[in-house]
């Protein structure tokens, strides 16, 4: 069977991160090996919770599993609750990445050009540390911006130019080429406007292909749909499915439970219904 490291928190409310991830990799038919960043009452979103940082205990897991000789057909890193968190991933990519292991970074970093409460210049500049290594990243506009040094309401404000997406595939060529290997940049959350609809969209930009995917967008940012988004692009590539097959399949997921939860008129905070979805990943 095969078997994904997930490096990301464990919050008891918002439907993300590992809530989210555990789920889609074991429906896909793989081992979900959870490493805790962090355990939250609730994802920060919320007016309060209570965060236990795992930074100090990070390690151990690494070193446990060494102890184990086990072996990861993938790693996926997802929220890291401080910079300090970055050096623990790094020392995990060295004990188990191989050339056979895909490694997907997800740079958790904010949203609507803004970061989370965890956010600094040093956070970033540690997550590049990160997705420089990476075969696959899958930032939101917001966090491809603070990646690749642009500025969010600069590009944003390109929203009805017919040349948008171009103007974001320049930022997923800047990313491409500070990676210090061959890499697939996915950049989710671009919402554009036409003829009084709003789409959200997809873009996958590779060395040799780019492709855009887009869905009717219910004007609503719902907790998870990004960590659920690199879940299943995470699970779809280990299986061996394109980026092109991956991309689809995981907007389509997110489609039908976003439409609900929309529908239900679900706080964003809580996330969207996605258990009943998973059928569509099996
Ligand atoms: O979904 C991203 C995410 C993951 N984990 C925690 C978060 C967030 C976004 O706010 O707070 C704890």
């Amino acid at each position: 069977m095969k078997r994904v490291a997930l490096i990301n928190d464990l919050s008891g409310f918002g439907k993300c991160s590992l809530t989210a991830a555990i789920p889609v990799i074991s429906v896909m038919g793989m081992q979900a090996c959870p490493l805790p960043t962090a355990v939250l009452s609730a994802q920060t979103g919320f007016h309060n919770y209570y965060c236990d940082d795992f930074t100090d205990r990070m390690d151990c897991f690494t070193d446990e599993w060494k102890k184990m000789q086990v072996s990861f057909d993938g790693i996926y890193s997802g929220y890291l609750a401080g910079p300090r968190q970055m050096e623990k991933v790094l020392y995990f990519l060295e004990a188990f990445k191989t050339e056979d292991t895909m490694y997907l970074a997800d740079p958790v970093m904010g949203d609507n050009g803004r970061g989370y409460h965890m956010f600094s210049k040093e956070l970033l500049d540690e997550m590049k540390k990160l997705t420089v290594k990476a075969d696959v990243i899958t930032p939101n506009l917001t966090e491809a911006c603070f990646l690749a040094g642009e500025e969010y309401r600069d590009v944003i404000s390109h929203r009805q130019h017919k040349d948008y997406t171009k103007r974001i595939q320049d930022i997923c060529e800047k990313l491409l080429k500070q990676a210090q290997k061959p890499q697939t940049v996915i950049v989710t959350g671009i919402i554009r406007e036409r003829e009084n609809q709003e789409y959200a969209g997809n873009l996958a930009v590779t060395e040799n292909e780019s492709f855009y995917v887009e869905h009717p967008y219910t004007g609503t940012g719902f907790s998870g749909t990004g960590d659920l988004f690199a879940s299943v692009i995470c699970g779809s590539l280990i299986k061996g499915l394109s980026v092109q097959e991956a991309v689809k399949k995981a907007a389509g997921f997110l489609q039908a439970a976003i439409e609900e939860a929309t529908a239900e008129k679900i706080p964003p905070n809580h996330g969207i219904p996605f258990e009943k979805y998973l059928y569509q990943l099996l």
